[in-house]
């Protein structure tokens, strides 16, 4: 960009760079690379959205249907070791993980969402494989049916763009190195 601020659709805020400095930054490109998606039964109708919404983003990134393996998971409880689990075969350049907690269903939200935010935070950091999170963490379904393909939005686009863009910084630093 000429200005030197750089705004990606799929990531929040605009971020003005300084000149003169090098500057290693992904792209969501999805050309060559398998991904694993996780994503939990639990509010389906959500998750299902999220997981439609996630599908397109990588095929029109450039990921063959083909290369996309899902893992469906009860709940987001049970995302970070889904999660981990692709991770750990190395066949994935990135993970994206999709999940929907609901505040009002349940005394147990914080934990849920606590445990799930967590935990797949680790499984990238333990792995080195990025995993993106694409859980919606709302006060109402009204909240979540918005962020899941309505004015909102959907996060599962959201998601499936940030694991690219890490995948692809990932391989620039790789390249780098000469690894
Ligand atoms: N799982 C979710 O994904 N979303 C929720 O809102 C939720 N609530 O409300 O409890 C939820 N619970 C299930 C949880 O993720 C586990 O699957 C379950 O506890 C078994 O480990």
């Amino acid at each position: 960009m000429t200005d030197g601020v750089q705004a990606p659709d799929h990531a929040v805020g605009r971020l003005r760079l300084p000149e003169g400095v090098g500057v290693i930054e992904g792209s969501p490109n999805g050309s060559r690379r398998a991904v694993g998606v996780v994503v939990g039964r639990f509010n389906g109708e959500i998750t299902s959205k999220l997981l439609d919404g996630a599908i397109a983003a990588l095929e029109e990134a450039g990921v063959e249907r083909e290369r996309i393996d899902v893992v469906p998971v009860p709940g987001a409880f049970e995302l970070p070791l889904g999660a981990m689990a692709l991770a750990r075969t190395r066949q994935y350049s990135c993970i994206v993980a999709l999940g929907c907690v609901i505040r009002g269903q349940t005394p147990h939200f914080d934990f849920v969402a606590g445990e799930a935010a967590s935990g797949l935070q680790l499984a990238a950091l333990e792995t080195g494989i990025p995993v993106a999170f694409g859980v919606l963490t709302c006060d109402t379904r009204e909240q979540a049916e918005a962020r899941a393909g309505g004015p909102q939005g959907n996060k599962g686009v959201d998601a499936a763009r940030s694991a690219l863009e890490m995948a692809d910084v990932f391989a620039l630093l790789r390249d780098r190195s000469g690894q």
